[in-house]
């Protein structure tokens, strides 16, 4: 498998856990895609539309033959068959999976933006993904700094550990 993808998974309906673990075993239950490691869980306070239920929240790394396209609409797939329904804008979802990076391209068509446009704005996202070494060649430097100094962690606790430990705390700045 040629190319390196990072995925997003946020759910906070339903059994959020399973709905979660699920996704990953669609996603890479096909020859075309390999997972190739997995984030922490973390259990994080809604962002963007507040009233409403906490999240986990996770990232995994993927190898595959599908190009970014392909990638996405495996994606929406398995959120329609998990029953996602897209009513508020950043509201309740049982499966959200957000493509974040393809290998270091850059894309900005109708269809998809890559890297994803919020993500370095979003601890939910960047805690997690940092865990995995993502190369993030393709931001400028001062992005990233801006990033690391910035963005507040608060909301962001630590759930299930890599090692698979039930754990609620709040992680460290
Ligand atoms: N997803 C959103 C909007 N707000 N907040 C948290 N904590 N986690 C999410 O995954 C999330 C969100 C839109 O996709
Ligand atoms: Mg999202
Ligand atoms: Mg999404």
């Amino acid at each position: 498998m040629e190319n390196t993808a990072f995925i997003a998974l946020g759910s906070n309906m339903g059994n959020r856990y399973d709905n979660m673990m699920s996704a990953i075993s669609q996603l890479t239950g096909n020859k075309d895609i390999q997972l190739e490691n997995g984030s922490s869980i973390y259990e994080t306070d809604p962002v963007g539309y507040e009233d409403q239920d906490l999240f986990l929240n996770m990232v995994i790394k993927v190898t595959t033959d599908l190009n970014p396209y392909q990638l996405l609409d495996r994606c929406l797939l398995i959120e329609s068959t998990l029953g996602r329904k897209r009513e508020i804008r950043w509201g309740p979802r049982t499966l959200d999976l957000d493509l974040l990076l393809y290998n270091q391209e850059n894309i900005e068509t109708e269809k998809l933006i890559v890297p994803h446009p919020r993500m370095l704005e979003r601890a939910f996202v960047m805690v997690p993904l940092l865990e995995l070494n993502p190369d993030l060649r393709m931001f400028d430097e001062e992005r990233i700094t801006a990033w690391l100094t910035r963005l507040p962690k608060e909301g962001v606790r630590i759930w299930k550990r890599k090692n698979g430990e039930d754990v609620s705390e709040p992680i460290g700045n």
